[in-house]
């Protein structure tokens, strides 16, 4: 018999508004996998479009958490993180990589911190450079162009770019460390919207686009992660694990304009989890 995989994601829990953990808990859970948390901060909602939020920084738990889990000889198949509550945790993260790597599981970093060209506001450049180091330990990264741009400390350009360009940046986002990487926000035509994957291992580069819907939908960088590393678990090989992301990201999209939701409550991800499992062949 097969055994259930297990994952564990770190990332924040923003109270109301549709990402990190509120999303990544539910998706990856979906497709089957036993999901543990690790949090990094409890805010009561996300950073983009709200105001007076409230932020509690998790950095003090981690390490604790990460002791209590080795005296129990835990193990997990996948790791996963994403938004950081402190500049601190890039190192206690990467302390716990180390400590839960195996030869076989896998390690999925979203350098989390910036997007449309800006930093979040609760980040300092200096986030982006110890992103870097994070990115190094991983087995996929999963930047947008954003981040990608703060990562390699090169100014973004948001639009009018060719394949030229997103794939020196593939390459080079790959010289971090990484093996593998799928850089999301990729757009070379206006009524597409995309990601561009780069296995360093074989060379291969691979595109996955649907219709752009316009608009800026906030936790979709979450899902696409929650999604992409769900469907590798799946075994899927990473362009077709890039595809099911990239659509799945699309159908959540259309459901959330269908019901006509305000885009900064995130996107109706649980309406379209039907149409997920049945892409994941559940
Ligand atoms: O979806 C990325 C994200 C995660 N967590 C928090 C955020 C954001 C983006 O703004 O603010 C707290």
């Amino acid at each position: 018999m097969k055994k259930q995989k297990r994952v564990v994601a770190i990332h924040d829990i923003s109270c109301v508004g549709r990402c990190s953990l509120t999303v990544a808990l539910p998706i990856i859970s979906a497709a089957g996998f036993n999901t543990s948390v690790l949090p990094t901060a409890v805010l009561s909602t996300h950073t983009g479009g709200f105001e007076n939020f409230t932020y509690r920084d998790l950095t003090d738990d981690i390490r604790p958490i990460s002791e209590h889990w080795q005296s129990l000889n835990a193990s997990f198949d996948a790791i996963y993180s994403g938004f950081l509550g402190s500049f601190e945790q890039i190192d206690l993260v990467a302390e716990l990589f180390d400590t839960f790597r195996t030869d076989d599981n896998l390690i999925l970093v979203d350098p989390v911190m910036a997007d449309n060209g800006e930093l979040y506001s609760v980040y300092s450049p200096e986030m982006a450079i110890g992103m870097k180091k994070l990115c190094a330990k991983a087995d996929i990264i999963v930047p947008n162009l954003t981040e990608a741009a703060f990562l390699l400390e090169k100014p973004y350009i948001a639009e009018g770019y060719d394949q030229a360009h997103i794939e020196a940046l593939l390459k080079n986002l790959a010289e971090l460390g990484a093996k593998k990487v799928v850089l999301t926000g990729v757009s070379f035509d206006k009524s597409k919207l995309g990601a561009a994957t780069y296995d360093s291992e074989t060379g291969v580069i691979h595109y996955a686009f649907n219709d752009r819907i316009e608009g800026l939908f906030h936790g979709t960088g979450d899902i696409f992660g929650s999604t992409l590393l769900s469907a590798l678990l799946s075994d899927f090989p990473l362009d077709e694990a890039t595809q099911i992301a990239v659509d799945y990201v699309h159908e959540c999209i259309v459901k959330t304009v269908e019901l006509d939701q305000e885009k900064k409550y995130g996107v109706c991800f649980e309406q379209a989890i039907p149409y997920l499992i049945k892409r994941l062949g559940l």
